[in-house]
């Protein structure tokens, strides 16, 4: 199979013992889809022909951005609502008006197939062109069979179009649709009965659900996530969103692969996560948009050694932002992550989260997904906002600009 080098390249590895895993001098070898040697330039096998060489001009290279939480597939807007909280609803009075999700959910429904495509089409191209190579997306927004899995449909019809992976997540248990109205258990208890169907087509590679107070409880939680265990699908939580409800630990003990948002979270829930080596992905782009003040406890997750993500939770909602590279900013100005953490954050843990070990580094035996930066040192990447510095997209050791 043919060989590329990778010539000139500053690299940060975040493999190894150095900080960032820095190489100065570094290169890359890929075999077709694989990393073969990622190190310095000076150990690169003497007389190596390789079939193509790319000079990347002394860029920084590092891997490819992953975005663990997106709910990318939607139809309409939610700007008014913005409108309606700044004269002084808040997001939970929304909700329980009906607005909210459901308000979602209804301009979802009413979509056509194309429409949701085009519309996650250009949102996926837009966090692509900075830089992201692997991508989450949630369903969530149809709630009924029909439309959930049209919707998970359209997330895998991303994935197969666009340079790019795609994992799917149902999400079935966001909300109550209007239609079982008072009648939570019984909407668990069709999600329960819909999840096979959806795992039996294709459509899903995790189990999420919300468990909240304006939402669903530990008890429901667990039935879903039992349904998810029967299918053999690893499970995840939107977890100590607004409150308290002990959902991190409650995943953990099903062995989640990732809680998030997390601002809630207790001491409690932080053992339970360590223990079972579950992610803490952190949404400051949720916590920004809807001006929550309770901080993540990050020491305390730091402390434990809980692997920590940062993700865009991309919404229409409470997060409508399409940058990855403002999140690094911002879990740094407003978590206090160190830019290091932040980009681990969108790399390995954020592979973690979506249980991929084959990327997330640039290491021999990793997938060739990488990208080359204008800028100069690592920390930059969570430093600068408003500005685009992704120079070239590497997705399976080819160039795959978005
Ligand atoms: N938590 C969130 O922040 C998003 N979903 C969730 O469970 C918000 C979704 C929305 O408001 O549309
Ligand atoms: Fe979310």
């Amino acid at each position: 199979m043919m060989q590329t080098l990778w010539r000139n390249a500053r690299l940060a590895t975040l493999a190894g013992a150095e900080p960032w895993g820095w190489i100065e001098r570094g290169a890359l070898l890929t075999e077709g889809d694989t990393i073969v040697f990622a190190g310095n330039d000076a150990a690169l096998p003497a007389g190596l022909q390789a079939g193509r060489e790319v000079d990347l001009g002394g860029a920084l290279v590092t891997p490819g951005l992953v975005d663990c939480h997106t709910h990318l597939v939607y139809g309409g807007d939610r700007a008014r609502e913005f409108e309606r909280r700044l004269q002084g609803a808040s997001y939970e009075d929304i909700a329980r008006a009906g607005g909210g999700i459901r308000s979602t959910v209804a301009a979802t429904r009413a979509a056509d197939d194309a429409t949701l495509f085009a519309a996650a089409r250009e949102r996926a191209r837009t966090l692509m062109r900075e830089g992201v190579t692997t991508l989450e997306i949630k369903s969530g927004y149809g709630l009924s069979l029909e439309h959930e899995a049209r919707c998970l449909r359209i997330a895998r019809r991303l994935g197969t179009e666009l340079p790019l992976t795609v994992k799917t997540t149902a999400l079935s248990a966001h909300a109550l649709p209007p239609e079982f109205d008072g009648r939570a258990d019984d909407y668990i208890a069709a999600v329960v009965d819909w999840l096979p169907r959806l795992h039996a087509e294709g459509l899903v590679d995790a189990v999420d659900a919300f468990c909240e107070t304006i939402a669903f409880s530990p008890a429901q939680t667990r039935r879903v996530f039992e349904a998810a265990r029967s299918l053999g699908l690893p499970v995840k939580l939107h977890a100590e969103q607004l409150s308290d409800q002990g959902g991190a630990a409650l995943a953990a003990s099903f062995g989640a692969l990732s809680c998030d948002h997390l601002e809630w979270l207790s001491d409690d829930g932080v053992r339970a996560m360590a223990a079972a080596g579950t992610v803490a992905v952190l949404l400051p782009g949720a916590f920004y948009f809807l001006r929550e003040t309770k901080l993540p406890p990050v020491a305390a997750l730091r402390a434990a050694g809980v692997p920590i993500a940062l993700a865009s939770d991309h919404n229409p909602g409470s997060s409508p932002g399409l940058s990855l590279l403002l999140m690094l900013n911002m879990g740094c100005t407003l978590f206090r992550l160190t830019p290091e953490e932040a980009l681990r954050g969108v790399t390995v843990h954020a592979a973690r989260a979506l249980g991929l070990r084959d990327r997330g580094t640039l290491a021999a035996g990793q997938r060739a997904d990488f990208v080359a930066w204008d800028l100069q040192h690592p920390a930059e990447l969570a430093y600068w906002f408003g500005r685009n510095p992704c120079r070239r997209r590497i997705v399976a050791g080819a160039q795959a600009d978005a």
